[in-house]
């Protein structure tokens, strides 16, 4: 079976999705979400210009030389918009495989090691009263993992806690939003958090925090031995993991679980945290990672030093993504949990897929390949809209990480 072409749809049913569309000569064509969030038409870019022309014509089951020659190829290897590239190609040649052979991918994969995923969500409110709330109606949903962020006094936006996005108009579309951080009011109320959360509702629910790259080693080593009581199932991106060896001065601090990686692109990326045992969860996303081929190949090396992951799945990522975590997520030994993050009405729309949610778990269902289907026609509704992500200053005006 020869791949004929690539195409791409950009698509915006509630924000900002791109897709690869692989066709084949036998008439089974695949899927793979390459979105970027923030900087989208840079991978379709490179996909249509850069990829499509050298694929065509070769052989659409030969996933592992393709997703080689993508990276080998680029000679400025990595990178994520090259990496984004090339994970919609992988997804797409598995689910292709999967459409041909007629099983689902999760049995290319070596077939079902559980019986489900576990999946976490977000809790978040300005006030913590508020944040339990939404706690407790996930609960009640459920969810045997839950996400748990809260405003931070003086600061009136906060990451991971809805905004009142009229207070800046046009930020998000025009340039991006900007929040105001202050570490040391951040560091007073989140053990708050985790210990109100703790008295509401016990150990009976794992609870994650998400630190989005904000602290200093020696900061996150003080957060995370003030939570270990509250027994958290991990804490995120506590320290900005381009300096992989920084996470040695956090390890030695605390022994809260630590998790790290939505934002990594390759195994070099976590190579060191892995093998020192500097994280407990790698958080890759097979969009941003290399497919599922990346992914793969990342858990593989992670499974020897106990790492287990925690795919990224915002909802910035489009339902393929999920569905391919999923089929990673049920065949995979090492897989701890899957973020889910639930996409707008219009998304699921256009992207109809056949996974689903039962009593805290997620499955990917038995459709053969990866099980999503693209309504083209409604997608090219919804046109492209720029939006950024938001950008943080400190209370002196210099930027920091957001
Ligand atoms: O595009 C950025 C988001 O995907 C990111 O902010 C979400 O940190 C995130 C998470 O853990 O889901
Ligand atoms: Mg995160």
């Amino acid at each position: 079976m020869k791949i004929t072409d690539v195409r791409v749809v950009v698509t915006n049913p509630g924000r900002n999705f791109v897709t690869a569309v692989v066709e084949t000569d036998e008439g089974i064509s695949g899927l793979g979400d390459a979105t970027l969030n923030g900087r989208e038409l840079s991978v379709a870019a490179y996909l249509s210009e850069h990829i499509a022309p050298m694929l065509r014509g070769r052989d659409a089951f030969a996933i592992e030389d393709t997703w080689q020659l993508m990276a080998r190829s680029s000679y400025w290897r990595r990178g994520p918009v090259q990496t984004a590239a090339q994970s919609a190609i992988d997804m797409a040649l598995w689910d292709i495989k999967g459409k041909a052979l007629g099983v689902p991918v999760y049995q290319l994969l070596g077939g079902r090691c559980r019986t489900g995923v576990m999946a976490y969500t977000h809790a978040s409110g300005f006030e913590i009263s508020e944040a339990l709330d939404e706690l407790n109606g996930f609960i009640e949903q459920g969810y045997k993992a839950v996400r748990l962020q809260c405003g931070v006094p003086g600061l009136p936006d906060v990451y991971g806690v809805d905004r009142d996005t009229s207070v800046q108009p046009g930020a998000g579309f025009e340039r991006p939003y900007e929040e105001t951080w202050d570490t040391s009011a951040y560091l007073g109320i989140a053990p708050k958090l985790f210990e109100a959360a703790r008295d509401a509702i016990g150990f009976g629910t794992h609870l994650l925090h998400d630190v989005h790259h904000r602290l200093t080693p020696a900061e996150a080593g003080w957060l995370g031995k003030r939570l270990e009581d509250f027994r958290l199932f991990w804490l995120e991106d506590a320290v900005p993991s381009e300096n992989q060896a920084a996470y040695r001065i956090v390890r030695q601090h605390t022994t809260t679980p630590l998790a790290v990686g939505e934002v990594f692109n390759s195994l070099a990326d976590c190579e060191l945290l892995i093998r020192e045992q500097l994280i407990d969860y790698v958080r890759a996303a097979a969009v941003h990672a290399g497919g599922l081929t990346g992914l793969r190949k990342i858990a593989a090396f992670a499974e020897p030093y106990l790492v287990r992951t925690g795919c990224h799945g915002a909802a910035d990522m489009s339902p393929i993504t999920m569905s391919a975590a999923l089929h990673f997520g049920v065949s995979t030994h090492n897989v701890g949990i899957q973020e889910r993050a639930l996409h707008p009405d219009a998304a699921n729309e256009v992207f109809r897929s056949t996974y689903t949610f039962t009593d805290g778990y997620l499955d990917p269902g038995e459709a053969p390949g990866l099980g999503i289907e693209l309504d083209e026609d409604l997608a090219a509704r919804y046109e492209f809209e720029r939006s950024y992500l938001p950008v943080a200053r400190l209370r002196d005006g210099s930027l920091t990480n957001w």
